[in-house]
């Protein structure tokens, strides 16, 4: 691909420099009138001169543009933010290439309209009811196998309502939405474990566990934080829920969290800030919550032994809180599964290096970042070398003791990754900027803008024991100028930079995403993730079971049992079988619908008007669809989807034959 893309860098740049191309960068009428002559109309240095393209820009495009049928090296999936699902994008194209739906409804998909993705979605809510509709959906995590992606499976997490999801990579659907109604948000996840034992679910806002209600003046003694280890069972693609467990932590405000790789396997880190435990009550004449918690030079840094863990869990050393087993904060201490260190200035992002043998945390309101030796922690816990324990026990290790030392990176550093050549690379918000640092003697070797405001970076294989090191995409918060203008909400703004060369950044793309704040973003090989093209026949696409209702061509049938009317149906180019369907008003009416095609991309749409009925159906997919037929009508139904040239044509009637109207209805 590199050699390929230096071939092509030569094959088309190299004339147009012999050309004198690279001089014409003169702007202005004048300039482009001068120039005319030794342009010929639609020549590249003509397309050039027009659009006011430097050398750098015409680099860029040939970096990044990809012809029609061309394909991506990387694919990235990135958080969709608000709108709950997990957007999946091309690199080095940038191409959009799929919303995944998880936590939200989206109708293209059909996603929880049909049976089957109204419940996956339903295990989600609360459990003393409502339905949730929105999602703050933060950190996409890949599976591993020995802390390397394994391109099985994707986590994300939702920070509001801190519900986990599970999306399989054979098909990029999500299969699973597990929630502990444990605590009320979760920011320290999801990350895994390095082989996948565990999808970890950090806190954020502490509360009393599983939903109790307590004043917020009993906050130091009844609010806290709880860590879930989800279990994930990778035969059968789901988290465990019953072999899950959590520990209890004190109400600090736990933030982001990495986990231990090689050297550091077994340990997991979170931070928090707010160890102030501030509370707020700005209309109460207390100070807010923002300046209560910003008073401590040093936040607590939480060093957890999980492997330990699992055996104090095995040993039946918790307690159950809303179904789920939980490591008290004593019995956390008493073991010695749990430490802390200082770390400073509203810290934010903790990353492992590759090796696992450090840790780089930034403080927001430092210009530093400071790098932990894991060998130098595990010998002060070792030494029982503690410089004093907090309010609740929880033993501090002392900070100078602890780290190798600092970096001064800028303004507002928030969030590290690595690279395959030995560079550390650091956002910074207030900067605007992504520092590239030498790990080894933590100097700053480059600094690039990016606009603006940038929160997560993402490397490729940033996350693992094998980053790569081509690539790097600055998810930037605030796109202010970048685009044209369209209203006062804007897009964010996806920046990719070019990291392969160890003397220079380039940025070589913008890619505005107009779909709610992303924040984190996973980068891997397309050629890792082995994608099915049709599912088997009677395909259930949330549980991958063939479904008990499966129907095959010829076996369409209407029934009328106990429970209502069930309908066998299919779906082929181009008519929908049985295409008259007859109920009567108030009759529970099953839908039981194949798509039977096994051609790729023959996708089906089954539609209702009125009743909300919308479903989709990839070749082999099955689905259900429940309604109660309540008003008396008729009602078209159709294929949502152009599926062939008679499309138009795949329709039929839902017939309701209002209560009292006959007194045999066929069926
Ligand atoms: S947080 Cu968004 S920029 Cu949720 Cu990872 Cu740092
Ligand atoms: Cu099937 Cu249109």
């Amino acid at each position: 691909m590199r050699s390929r893309m230096q071939h092509l860098w030569a094959l088309a740049v190299v004339p147009l420099l012999a050309a004198g191309l690279v001089a014409c960068q003169g702007g202005g009428e004048g300039g482009a009138e001068k120039s005319k002559k030794a342009a010929p109309s639609g020549s590249l240095k003509q397309i050039m001169q027009e659009r006011g393209l430097k050398e750098a820009d015409v680099r860029a495009a040939l970096q990044t543009y990809t012809p029609s049928g061309g394909r991506d090296e990387y694919f990235m999936f990135a958080s969709g933010g608000h709108s709950g699902q997990v957007i999946v994008i091309g690199v080095p194209s940038m191409r959009i290439l799929k919303y995944i739906a998880v936590f939200t409804p989206e109708p293209w998909q059909g996603y929880g309209f049909d049976d089957q993705t109204k419940k996956l979605l339903a295990d989600g809510d609360p459990p003393n009811g409502g339905k949730l509709t929105w999602a703050d959906t933060h950190h996409p995590a890949l599976s591993e196998t020995d802390g390397d992606y394994d391109g099985q499976y994707l986590f994300i997490n939702d920070k509001a309502n801190a519900r986990v999801a599970v999306i399989d990579l054979k098909d990029f659907v999500t299969t699973q939405i597990v929630r502990s109604n444990l605590i009320r948000s979760d920011h320290g996840g999801t990350f895994v474990t390095p082989n996948t034992e565990y999808v970890v679910e950090g806190p954020q806002y502490p509360a009393p566990l599983g939903g109790e209600y307590a004043d917020i003046s009993e906050y130091n003694d009844k609010y806290r934080g709880a860590a879930i280890f989800w279990k994930f069972d990778r035969e059968k693609g789901r988290i465990d829920k019953a072999a899950s467990w959590a520990v209890e932590l004190p109400p600090y405000m736990q933030d982001l969290s990495d986990m231990g790789k090689k050297d550091s396997y077994g340990w997991a880190f979170f931070n928090s800030f707010n160890t102030e435990r501030a509370t707020g009550g700005n209309l109460e004449g207390k100070p807010s919550l923002e300046s209560g918690a910003s008073q401590n030079d040093m936040d607590y840094l939480h060093i957890f032994n999980w492997k330990k863990a699992e055996e104090v869990v095995k040993a039946g050393k918790t307690k159950k809180i809303a179904g789920m087993r939980v490591i008290p904060l004593d019995t956390a201490i008493e073991e010695g599964l749990l430490y802390f260190v200082g770390e400073p200035k509203s810290p934010h992002g903790v990353d492992v290096t590759p090796d696992g043998k450090e840790l780089v945390i930034s403080g927001k309101l430092d210009t530093h970042t400071t790098v932990y030796s894991f060998a130098k922690l595990m010998k002060l816990i070792e030494d029982k070398n503690f410089q004093g324990k907090d309010p609740y026990g929880v033993p501090i290790l002392p900070f100078k003791e602890s780290i190798r030392g600092q970096a001064q990176i800028g303004l507002g550093p928030l969030h590290t990754q690595f690279d395959d050549k030995g560079f550390a690379y650091t956002s910074l918000f207030i900067e605007s900027k992504v520092a590239r640092w030498s790990l080894k003697d933590l100097k700053v070797l480059d600094k690039i803008p990016v606009q603006y405001n940038v929160g997560h970076i993402s490397v490729t294989g940033g996350d693992t024991v094998n980053p790569g090191g081509k690539y790097l995409m600055a998810m930037n918060k605030w796109a202010i100028d970048r685009f044209d203008p369209v209203g006062p909400l804007l897009p964010q703004n996806f920046q990719l930079i070019d990291i392969s060369d160890p003397e220079q950044l380039r940025l070589i793309y913008d890619l505005p995403i107009p779909l709610g704040e992303p924040h984190y973003a996973q980068m891997i090989p397309v050629s890792r993730i082995k994608a099915i093209n049709v599912y088997p026949p009677g395909e259930d696409v949330t549980t991958k079971q063939t479904s008990p209702f499966k129907t095959i061509s010829g076996q369409e049938r209407i029934e009328r049992k106990p429970d209502g009317v069930h309908v066998y149906m299919t779906e082929v180019r181009s008519h929908i079988t049985p295409d008259t369907i007859r109920v009567k008003e108030g009759d529970t009416v099953h839908l039981h619908i194949d798509n039977v095609e096994q051609a790729h991309d023959a996708t089906h749409g089954f539609s209702i008007d009125t009743y909300n009925i919308n479903a989709s159906l990839e070749p082999g997919e099955h689905v259900d669809v429940t309604f109660v037929a309540d008003k008396p009508g008729v009602f078209p139904m159709y294929c949502t989807e152009f599926c062939s040239a008679l499309h138009l044509e795949m329709a039929g009637y839902l017939l309701v034959e209002p209560k009292g109207a006959s007194k045999e209805t066929k069926l």
